[in-house]
């Protein structure tokens, strides 16, 4: 399947994350356990080389027996220096499995935490997990098909093409704050619209900089879009007033705007939005039909407040998330999912004129956990 294979691809920072993650979770008790009866003359062996983390493998080899004594199901991030690992987890390839218990709870629901998926999220994941597998021998690829059932049973219900309706004018508004990718998605959109049949043009709604203009008009003409532009400077309000009557006048299927990035602090920035959506709604009181926010996954945490002020101001009727390709915190679409429960259209997965796809929960839950898609076709 190429598309899966290009999914699993872009999201490899994450999944490498969460699947390096699991394998130290699952190998911290075999390692430790192993440790305990090691022979000297291996771990000095060992530390002749020097380990991964810099550290020197007979202090961790202290460092870690202490650890054992006191061992207490605390969140505990240094106890595996890297070396070790690779050549116990090389010993253990074939039988490396850990008990669920409350300790390993805690150690995934932290991978979670560190990979964006948020703190109830992740909890509410680690706790699915309990219920069914508690005191299970569970292996890496079992734990990372446990994660990937709960994640999908999560965002299964968030995929979702924007609404469009047929023979009339479609007017969808792009928002977010700046450089979160709402040009770059307006370009690759406009094209996929297009080879649907329809006809399409945006609108450049960003008058604050001329380069915001070009950037769009560059996207446009790639693909052979008309664009509607002001006056720099120019009210966006009038810029959009502008297309909406040419939209009309010309019998165009859809109409895609462009808007300049804002804070969603910024008082100013918002009033200014809300007025080019009551100028939109004076010529078709249905319309914005969607008002689409894109988010960039990087942002980590901080999409979660976005949604909340762009929603007051615009009435927000679906996502897409830029930029899943490159970041280690892809998880945060999940933690979106649970708790917005507003449509994932698309996903950015990188700078290119196809790298936009529309969000598949179940190709996106196996991907982002580093599963290869047979196992569940
Ligand atoms: N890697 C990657 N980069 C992306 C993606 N989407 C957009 N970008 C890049 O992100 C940067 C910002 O994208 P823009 O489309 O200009 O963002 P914007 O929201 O229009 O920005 P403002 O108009 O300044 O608010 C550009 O360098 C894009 O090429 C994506 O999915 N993956
Ligand atoms: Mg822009």
């Amino acid at each position: 399947m190429k598309f899966f294979k290009k999914l699993k691809e872009k999201l490899f920072s994450t999944s490498s994350k969460i699947g390096s993650g699991l394998d130290k979770i699952i190998d911290s008790e075999v390692k430790d356990s192993k440790k305990m009866n090691e022979p000297d003359s291996i771990l000095e062996k060992v530390d002749s080389k020097g380990s991964e983390t810099g550290q020197s493998v007979s202090s961790s080899k202290t460092k870690n027996v202490k650890e054992l004594e006191n061992k207490s199901p605390k969140r505990d991030k240094e106890k595996k220096p890297g070396f070790i690992r690779k050549i116990l987890s090389s010993v253990d390839t074939i039988s490396r499995r850990r008990k669920l218990d409350e300790e390993m709870l805690l150690d995934l629901e932290d991978l979670l935490i560190a990979s964006d998926v948020g703190v109830s999220t992740s909890s509410l994941i680690v706790e699915r997990i309990r219920k069914d597998n508690y005191s299970k021998e569970l292996s890496v690829e079992e734990l990372k098909r446990l994660i990937s059932v709960e994640i999908f049973n999560i965002v299964k219900s968030s995929s979702g093409i924007p609404k469009y309706n047929e023979g009339k004018l479609n007017i969808w508004l792009f928002i977010g704050v700046n450089g979160s990718g709402k040009t770059t998605t307006i370009g690759k959109l406009a094209k996929q619209e297009k080879e649907k049949g329809r006809k399409v043009i945006v609108a450049a709604g960003d008058t604050f900089r001329a380069a915001a203009v070009d950037q769009l008009s560059i996207w446009s003409e790639r693909s052979g879009i008309p664009m509607v532009k002001g006056e720099e400077k120019s009210d966006p309000a009038s810029v959009v007033f502008k297309a909406i009557e040419k939209a009309r006048n010309e019998g165009v299927d859809l109409l895609m705007i462009d808007t300049a990035g804002r804070l969603q602090n910024k008082t100013g920035l918002m009033e200014e939005l809300e007025k080019i959506i009551r100028v939109i709604k004076k010529q078709d009181d249905t319309a914005p039909h969607n008002a689409i926010l894109v988010l960039d996954a990087t942002s980590g945490q901080n999409v979660h407040s976005q949604v909340d002020i762009f929603s007051k101001s615009a009435g927000v009727s679906g996502i897409i998330m830029t930029k899943l390709d490159g970041t280690a915190k892809g998880g945060v679409l999940v933690a979106l999912a649970d708790k917005f429960h507003l449509p994932i259209h698309c996903v950015g997965l990188g700078e290119k004129m196809d790298d936009l796809a529309p969000f598949d929960p179940k190709l996106f839950a196996n991907a982002i956990v580093g599963l290869d898609q047979d196992i569940d076709e």
